[in-house]
């Protein structure tokens, strides 16, 4: 939208800026140990896939070492990582899920 200056004024402005929040990637990192089972589970569970997407993401991982898993605001990103950090803990798999700014 137009930020006019009124009749007087110069006009400077041109339009109000429209910021987007910044986005962040929530990753999973692969290891040796952690079964793929589980790591399609939590796909599933806390990223909402299908079981054929979440397997298809889980292989990304297996054989390139990382995959981009979802990309959301600061805090949902944040709740994902800690989520999917304490499910693993929890059954004492050395899964690892990292966030990074866009
Ligand atoms: N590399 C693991 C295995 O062979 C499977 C795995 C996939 C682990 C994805 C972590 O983020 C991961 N059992």
């Amino acid at each position: 939208d137009d930020e006019g200056e009124g009749d007087l004024g110069v006009a400077l402005k041109t339009r109000a800026k429209t910021k987007r929040p910044p986005m962040y990637k929530v990753m999973l990192l692969n290891d040796d140990y952690t079964p793929m089972e589980f790591v399609v589970h939590i796909l599933e569970r806390f990223f909402g896939m299908t079981h054929a997407q979440a397997f298809e993401i889980m292989l990304t991982v297996h054989k390139k070492g990382v995959a981009v898993v979802g990309v959301f605001s600061h805090e949902v990103a944040e709740t994902k990582v800690t989520q999917v950090m304490d499910f693993a803990r929890r059954h004492q798999h050395p899964l690892q899920c990292t966030m990074e700014k866009e």
